[in-house]
């Protein structure tokens, strides 16, 4: 792995995942990011200029794609539309980025014989009961509830199938929900954070009962770089942190890390089709490729990226406003 090309490594996971490959690995980086409203150079300044390279682009874009991978050993593709909330509104641009932009990477991954590896999400699984004690496992089927969802779990079926019909050298991961620096203010964590930093009210849907398993990013980041290094050619790996913690039970931590009282929450209108649990076994990962997470306790990762945010605030101030005035026009 000497020439790596990390696609939408500008976003949140992404960039947290260039920072991990620099400290750990020799390799030099190509970004290729479209700078949505999602992707932060801010993120990527401080990288040496003799490693990184950034490229500002699309990944459907067919000429640019091809000519990228062509001078690259290894593609990581993060680049994707994230976020459920907005995959409602319009999910247009999840269907462009995951589905064709994930096409588009395969085929010159194909025409090029480059080593691939997808990151996906434990959503394309659908969900759990509160009370069952199932976790996703590798071979959960597949039933993703929203666009964001059912886009990621088109692009992991397009991997698979590029396996299979045409031998591309490809691992997939399905990771659980990430938490940590730079993650943009629209998400559970940094919108809890940056709300009671400032002192209004976290907003928690519907009941407040989901739950999601929390995997601090650079954790993530470590199980992606093990899987270049010793994943088994066309197997998936399910990445998380043993980190269920109900919404309401996060936003409460929060709250009192950022010294506010626990129950100064609104609740607001539930999320259509919400997902009610995911839960991730990550045995294979462990036993196979004998990852761990460093972060394993919710907790303290909490109070380190409250830290951040508090540390940020010149980075996400500006984020807020629009993003809080897109949730307010939509009543969450
Ligand atoms: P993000 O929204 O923070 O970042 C996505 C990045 O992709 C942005 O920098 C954006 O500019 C870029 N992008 C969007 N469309 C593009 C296009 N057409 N061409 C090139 N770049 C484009 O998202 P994230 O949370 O960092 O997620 C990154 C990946 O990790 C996604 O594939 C997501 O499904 C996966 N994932 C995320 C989580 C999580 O909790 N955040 C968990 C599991 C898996
Ligand atoms: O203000 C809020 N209040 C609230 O109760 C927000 C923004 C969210 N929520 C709830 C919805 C979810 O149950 O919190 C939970 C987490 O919401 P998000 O941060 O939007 O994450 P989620 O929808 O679970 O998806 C995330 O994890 C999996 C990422 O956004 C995906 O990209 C990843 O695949």
């Amino acid at each position: 792995m000497h020439q790596v090309l990390v696609t939408g490594g500008a976003g949140f996971v992404g960039a947290n995942l260039v920072h991990h490959l620099l400290r750990h690995t020799d390799a030099r980086v190509t970004v290729l990011d479209a700078f949505t409203y999602a992707a932060s150079t801010e993120s990527l300044v401080k990288l040496s200029p003799l490693r990184t390279h950034v490229v500002a682009g699309d990944v459907a874009d067919e000429q640019l794609v091809d000519s990228l991978v062509a001078t690259h050993d290894t593609v990581v593709h993060l680049a994707a539309e994230s976020h459920n909330d907005n995959s409602l509104h319009d999910p247009a641009p999840f269907v462009h980025t995951n589905l064709v932009g994930t096409f588009t990477l395969l085929e010159a991954v194909r025409r090029h014989g480059v080593r691939f590896h997808h990151v996906s999400t434990d959503e394309v699984y659908g969900d759990l009961d509160l009370d069952s004690p199932e976790r996703f496992t590798e071979n959960s089927a597949y039933r993703p509830s929203s666009p964001y969802s059912a886009t990621k779990a088109g692009a992991d079926h397009l991997v698979r199938a590029w396996v299979r019909s045409f031998g591309i050298n490809a691992t997939i991961s399905n990771c659980s929900n990430n938490y940590g620096p730079w993650q943009h203010v629209e998400k559970l964590v940094p919108r809890t954070i940056t709300t009671a930093l400032d002192g209004g009210r976290p907003r928690v849907y519907g009941d407040g009962l989901n739950v999601r398993d929390w995997i601090h990013t650079d954790d993530h980041a470590a199980a992606v770089l093990a899987i270049l290094e010793r994943g088994r050619i066309g197997a998936t790996y399910l990445i998380g942190a043993d980190g269920e913690r109900s919404n309401l039970d996060l936003v409460r931590s929060i709250l009192r890390l950022c010294g506010r009282g626990e129950d100064e929450i609104d609740f607001v209108r539930d999320r259509a089709g919400h997902d009610r649990r995911y839960a991730i076994d990550s045995t294979t990962l462990r036993t196979e490729l004998g990852w761990r997470p460093r972060f394993d306790d919710v907790e303290a990762g909490l109070a380190a990226t409250v830290a951040w945010y508090r540390d940020h605030e010149h980075w996400w101030r500006s984020r807020k406003a629009r993003t809080e005035a897109s949730y307010a026009a939509v009543g969450q």
